[in-house]
C-alpha cells in the first residue's frame, strides 16, 4: 500500500449544516472520513443510551442469542451483571430511535453518502451499537484491523459501496482506545483489501494509523473500503466505557433480513476469535 499523500490534522472536525461543503467533500476524498462535531444534542444522546439500557433488559430477560440470525454478544460486568456488548438491528427495538434517524439531518447524511443510498435498517447487520467495557467478563475490548465491506465476501458478493457513518454516544479519546484508520487506504486495490493486513487478528499500531478522537453526540462517516480498527482503553470499568452506534448507508438491490436468516460465515468466524 502506497502512503496517503497528506495526513489530516490531530483532531480535524467540521460541523454539517443543510449540505456538505466542497471543503468537507474535499477532505472525505481525499482521507475517506470526515468528523462532523455536535451532530446530535446530549438529551438526544442520552435518549439513545436509556433506549439501549431498555433493549438490554428485553433482550437479557428473554435469552436472545440472535436478530436476523447476527448473533448478539453479551459480557459481563464487575459485578457479574450480563450487558450487551454488541448490538445489532438496533433501531428495529426502539420506535423513538427509529423516529430520531428519519428526521431530515439524517437526509442530509444520506445525501453526503450518494442521492441514491438509503439507511439498511433490515439490511447487513442493521445499526449497531457497540459497546465495549474493559473488564475481564467483556467479550468486545477492542476490535482488530479490518475492512467493512469484506464483509461482503463473507456475504458471497464481491464487496459493495458502502458507507459507515457513526454517532458518538460516549467521549471517545485516545484514553478509550478509540477508532484508528489508516487515511486514504479507501482507493485501495482489492488486493490491498484482501491481503493488507490479518482481518481482525491484526490489533498492531501502524505508523500510518490516525487517532479519530471524538465527543459524545459527533458524527462521522468512513468510506467501508478503508482499514481501521479500534484499540483497547488503558482504563478499566466505567472509565473505559465507549459505545458508538454505526448505521449502513448502501445502494443497490433492497436485501431486507427477517428473523429466518442464516447467521453468515463472517460472525460464525468473528465469535471464535474475538
Ligand atoms: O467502534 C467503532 O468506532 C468502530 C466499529 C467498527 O469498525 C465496526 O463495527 O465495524
Ligand atoms: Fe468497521
Amino acid at each position: 500500500m502506497k502512503l496517503p499523500l497528506t495526513h489530516p490534522p490531530a483532531g480535524a472536525s467540521f460541523e454539517l449544516g443543510e449540505e456538505i461543503t466542497p471543503e468537507q467533500r474535499a477532505f472525505l476524498d481525499e482521507h475517506g472520513f470526515v468528523r462532523f462535531r455536535g451532530f446530535l444534542s446530549m438529551d438526544e444522546v442520552q435518549m439513545i443510551r436509556d433506549e439501549l439500557e431498555r433493549i438490554a433488559e428485553e433482550w437479557i430477560a428473554e435469552d436472545r442469542e440472535f436478530v436476523n440470525g447476527i448473533p448478539i454478544k453479551y459480557g459481563e460486568d464487575e459485578n457479574g451483571k450480563k450487558f450487551v456488548n454488541r448490538y445489532a438491528f438496533t433501531s428495529l427495538f426502539s420506535e423513538k430511535l427509529h423516529a430520531l434517524l428519519s428526521e431530515p439531518r439524517f437526509e442530509t447524511v444520506r445525501r453526503i453518502c450518494g442521492d441514491d443510498f438509503r439507511l439498511g435498517h433490515e439490511e447487513k447487520d442493521g445499526v449497531v451499537v457497540n459497546n465495549y467495557l474493559n473488564v475481564p467478563g467483556s467479550n468486545y475490548t477492542k476490535l482488530g484491523w479490518h475492512v467493512d465491506s469484506l464483509r461482503d465476501v463473507f456475504y458471497g458478493k464481491l464487496p459493495q459501496p458502502m458507507w459507515n457513518v457513526g454517532i458518538y454516544l460516549d467521549d471517545s479519546y485516545r484514553d478509550k482506545g478509540a477508532l484508528r484508520l489508516i487515511p486514504g487506504t479507501h482507493k485501495q486495490s482489492l488486493m490491498g483489501v484482501f491481503f493488507g493486513k490479518r482481518h481482525f487478528m491484526d490489533h498492531e499500531t501502524d505508523p500510518r494509523e490516525y487517532i479519530v478522537e471524538a465527543d459524545a453526540g459527533d458524527l462521522t462517516l468512513h468510506d467501508g473500503r478503508m482499514w481501521h480498527r479500534v484499540g483497547q482503553s488503558p482504563l478499566t470499568g466505567e472509565a473505559s466505557r465507549r459505545r458508538t452506534m454505526y448505521m449502513p448507508f448502501i445502494n443497490g438491490p433492497v436485501e431486507k433480513k427477517d428473523e429466518a436468516a442464516k447467521t453468515p460465515f463472517y460472525h460464525r468466524f468473528s465469535r471464535k476469535i474475538r
